[in-house]
């Protein structure tokens, strides 16, 4: 059932990121963004250092910590910052990340690129995200295929969520993603919305990351920059599908419909069988 809802603005410290590759790539530059994304009301702020975008290229390990550290410092001495995320699946990055004050490890290969990941979240008592990716980003759009892409997500997302339960993640700690746009067609990205109760229903808070994802572009025609509307209905749906944690680069706008949605769909609606009407 749709509930509560928290915010993760995008404070991607890179050259190549596929949207604002670039324009936060100065760490003050950065942290002003996150600020701004804070103001307008992100519970959460990602930052990362290595795009994803398919056909993107490695970034070493020395790189990446030069990127995201000075951003991830300056956030934490803020006050009242929001809890502060790490987007890597690297050991060494979430380390230094943790030690500067970052509560959240967002891990696009769900522990799998660097299993040790998943015991130091567990030491350090942080969350983290699980995601689920196809092949690599380097080539995870070459013809990607499942027998049934949800029944397909899930089964992966619960097995990496038992792995990190075993490395002595505490459950209540991990958020599951379907990741939108990581080796998946157009088809496979909508039948994973359309079908997301059915990842929600593995029981743990699911983060969706639509934000301007090129499955938007193929939909309307429009260039990565104007996507914000596409952006938003898909946020609207996915939490009408029961998401809770929404990844997006522009806070204010898919705040503000989220709120409405929220308003409109999440209660006094229930879907417990003992109570299906209006109280
Ligand atoms: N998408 C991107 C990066 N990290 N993490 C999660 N959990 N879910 C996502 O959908 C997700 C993610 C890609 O977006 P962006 O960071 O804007 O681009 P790039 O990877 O090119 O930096």
């Amino acid at each position: 059932m749709a509930g509560d809802f928290r915010l993760m603005g995008v404070v991607n410290v890179t050259p190549d990121s596929f949207s604002d590759g670039g324009r936060f790539l100065e760490a003050d530059a950065a942290i002003a963004h996150g600020v701004r994304l804070a103001d307008e009301g992100a519970a959460i702020l990602d930052v990362g250092g290595e795009s994803t975008r398919p056909g993107a290229e490695p970034v070493s390990e020395a790189e990446e910590l030069r990127r995201v550290m000075p951003v991830l410092e300056g956030l934490a001495a803020g006050p009242d910052h929001p809890l502060l995320s790490i987007d890597t699946s690297k050991l060494a990055v979430a380390r230094a990340a943790l030690d500067a004050g970052a509560g959240l490890v967002n891990d696009v290969t769900a522990f799998r690129a660097e299993p040790g990941v998943a015991a130091l979240v567990g030491e350090r008592g942080a969350d983290c995200c699980l995601m689920h990716m196809l092949g690599e980003p380097r080539s995870m759009q070459a013809n990607p295929r499942y027998d049934d892409v949800v029944s397909d997500v899930k089964a992966f997302l619960e097995e990496r969520l038992a792995f990190a339960l075993g490395e002595g993640v505490a459950e209540e700690r991990v958020l599951l993603d379907p990741g939108i746009g990581f080796g998946k067609t157009l088809e496979h990205n909508l039948e994973l919305l359309r079908r997301l109760d059915e990842i929600v229903a593995i029981g743990r808070p699911v983060v969706v990351g639509t934000s301007r994802k090129s499955f938007l572009g193929s939909l309307t025609g429009r260039a990565v920059e104007d996507r914000l509307a596409a952006t938003i209905a898909s946020n609207v749906l996915a939490y009408a599908r029961g998401a809770s944690v929404f990844r997006v680069h522009e806070v204010a706008p898919v705040r503000d419909a989220l709120a409405v949605a929220a308003a409109t769909v999440a209660e006094p609606w229930t879907t417990s069988p003992t109570a299906t009407t209006r109280s």
